[in-house]
C-alpha cells in the first residue's frame, strides 16, 4: 500500500493520509489530523486526502506523502512542507512571540490532549463518541470505539494524565485553557493580527471542547473564556467553510 502512495506523491501534490469520519462536530476526530489539514488550508499547499491508509510509518496518524517519500508526526510534517514551499509563517513574528507559541503548542499537543483523551474514553465522553456509547450509531462504530478506548486509557496511563480523576481531569482541562485565553487576550489569532503555524495546532486543540455539543467546558466557553470561543469560530470561517458540509457528507457515507 506505501508504495502505492509513494508513485502517486510524485504528482507535485502532498497527500494526507488521517483518520476521519465517525463525528458529527468536526471533520475529524484527531486534532492531529485536524491541525494538518488546516495548516494545509492556511498555507494553501496543494494537497488530496486519503482517509483509508491513516496509519502512518511511525504507528500513528496523521502522515503525508510527498515526492516519493513518507513522513510521520504533524510537527515534523509542518516544519517540513513550511520550509520546502517558503511558507515560514511565524517569521512575522518576534523570536519570544514564537516561543510563547512554540510553548502554547506543546502544551496543548502533550497535555491538554491526553486530558480530552481521558474526557472522550474513560469519562463518558461527553463529545464525538458520546452517541456511539449511546448506541445510537452502527454496530461497527460500537465495535470500534470499543477497542479503541481501552488503548486510549492505557496510552493515557502510561503518558501519566490518565492516573487522574474525572475531576482533576477537568481542573487540568481548565487551568491550560485560561493559560492559552491569555496567551490570546484581544489578539485575533494567537500571536496578533495574522495566523501563524501553532494557530493550526491549537484551533485543533481546542476544537472538540468547542464544537461539541455538551462540552465538558461548555460554561467557561461561554464565560470567562469566550475569546477562546470566538478564536475558534474565526478559525473555523477563515478556512474550514465547508465545515458543515463536511460533516452532512460523513452523515450520509
Ligand atoms: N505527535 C504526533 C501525535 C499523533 C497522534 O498521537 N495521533 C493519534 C490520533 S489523535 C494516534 O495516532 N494514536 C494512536 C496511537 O497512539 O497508537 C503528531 O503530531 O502527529
Amino acid at each position: 500500500m506505501k508504495a502505492k502512495w509513494r508513485e502517486q506523491s510524485k504528482q507535485g501534490k502532498v497527500i494526507l493520509h488521517g483518520m476521519y469520519g465517525n463525528s458529527d462536530v468536526l471533520p475529524t476526530p484527531s486534532p492531529f489530523v485536524l491541525k494538518l489539514e488546516t495548516y494545509l488550508r492556511l498555507t494553501k499547499i496543494p494537497y488530496e486526502v486519503d482517509k483509508v491508509d491513516f496509519w502512518g510509518p511511525k504507528g500513528k496518524t496523521p502522515w503525508i506523502s510527498y515526492e516519493g517519500e513518507h513522513l510521520a508526526d504533524s510537527q515534523f510534517i509542518t516544519e517540513f512542507l513550511s520550509r520546502k514551499f517558503g511558507k515560514q509563517l511565524a517569521n512575522k513574528y518576534s523570536i519570544k512571540e514564537r516561543a510563547i507559541g512554540t510553548m502554547t503548542r506543546v502544551m496543548v499537543e502533550e497535555h491538554l490532549y491526553w486530558a480530552g483523551v481521558m474526557w472522550r474514553f474513560a469519562f463518558g465522553g461527553k463529545d464525538t463518541f458520546q452517541k456511539v456509547l449511546r448506541g445510537e450509531k452502527s454496530f461497527i462504530q460500537w465495535l470500534i470505539f470499543r477497542l479503541i478506548a481501552p488503548q486510549m486509557r492505557s496510552s493515557a496511563w502510561s503518558q501519566g494524565v490518565g492516573r487522574h480523576n474525572e475531576t482533576e481531569i477537568k481542573a487540568i482541562m481548565l487551568n491550560d485553557l485560561r493559560a492559552i485565553s491569555t496567551v490570546l487576550g484581544q489578539n485575533k489569532f494567537l500571536l496578533g493580527e495574522e495566523p501563524c503555524e501553532d494557530d493550526c495546532s491549537v484551533f485543533a486543540g481546542l476544537a472538540s471542547a468547542v464544537f461539541s455539543t455538551n462540552s465538558p467546558l461548555e460554561k467557561e466557553l461561554n464565560d470567562e473564556l469566550s475569546n477562546l470561543k470566538e478564536y475558534c469560530y474565526r478559525m473555523k470561517d477563515l478556512l474550514w467553510p465547508d465545515w458543515e458540509s463536511h460533516m452532512n457528507k460523513l452523515k450520509q457515507n
